[in-house]
């Protein structure tokens, strides 16, 4: 299983130096979020010749932007700008064989949702997520992975848990499409995280790492032992990418969190 840390997480400085800081001190790969307008040629070319360059893979990569997470916003002209975004970032993940992501939605809540969680998709908005799933599923070659990542009832009204998205995979029937299991989303909506993994681990092609305070691993009150191990042995993801916060001083604590992790992965 290899390491990889989100680049926001990191100074901002170009790619390719996030990447050598990240060589240094342990990891193996890199999760990247771009915005995407932004975005040009010579920002791909350095992404692509990254690994060449520094020997960090780029497990994972995502357009952030105005209409991100908007998939099934009600509003069409929303919802084909939000297309837009992660068809690009499909057409990126084909070149670079990494995964991408996509969730029901990914948003502030209007309606707090205060003592109904788990609000089930409607007949036809599970046929309108599933027809997005599979137009964008159709985009995905070679080693890339349309994954659909499960957030908590405060980020996304439905699809917070990793059975409901193992669900929707059941209906989509598309190899390319997977899940993206984030262990703090898991550890507000999942009752038990090790048979969470245990039951959809070979539809788990890629993990989000950080403790239940979003923080990094081990600075919150998260099992690590028992979440690793359950990983390691039932996931079918290459990688796992911290996406948390990091405070105190980067460098040190970032190499403490790579020690942290090895002992379990
Ligand atoms: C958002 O909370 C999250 O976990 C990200 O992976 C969304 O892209
Ligand atoms: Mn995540």
């Amino acid at each position: 299983m290899k390491l990889s840390c989100t680049n926001l997480m990191l100074e901002a400085r170009s790619l390719t130096e996030q990447a050598f800081f990240l060589k240094e001190i342990g990891f193996d790969a890199i999760s990247v979020f771009e915005e995407i307008d932004g975005w040009n040629d010579r920002k791909f070319g350095e992404l692509h010749d990254l690994q060449k360059k520094t020997g960090i893979e780029v497990c994972e990569f995502c357009f952030s932007g105005e209409a991100y997470g908007c998939l099934m916003d009600s509003d069409p002209r929303v919802r084909a700008r939000a297309q837009t975004i992660y068809k690009e970032a499909i057409a990126v993940c084909n070149v670079l064989g990494a995964v991408t992501e996509m969730e029901y939605e990914y948003r502030i809540q209007r309606e707090m949702p205060l003592f109904h969680p788990y609000r089930k998709m409607t007949i036809e908005e599970e046929k309108q997520f599933l027809e997005t799933v599979a137009y964008l599923s159709e985009l995905v070659e070679g080693g890339a992975r349309l994954l659909i990542e499960p957030v908590n009832r405060y980020e996304s009204c439905r699809l917070n848990t990793v059975e409901d998205c193992a669900h929707v995979l059941q209906n989509c029937k598309n190899g390319r499409v997977g899940i993206l299991a984030d262990v703090f989303h898991m550890a507000i909506e999942e009752p038990d995280m090790e048979p969470v993994f245990e039951r959809y681990g070979n539809s788990i092609l890629h993990v989000h790492l950080a403790d239940n305070n979003r923080l990094l691993p081990g600075k919150g009150t998260l099992n690590w032992r028992n979440i690793l191990t359950a990983i390691s042995r039932h996931g079918n993801s290459r990688y796992m990418n911290l996406e948390c916060a990091v405070l105190g001083d980067r460098r040190l604590e970032l190499m403490e969190t790579v020690k942290f992790l090895r002992q379990y992965i």
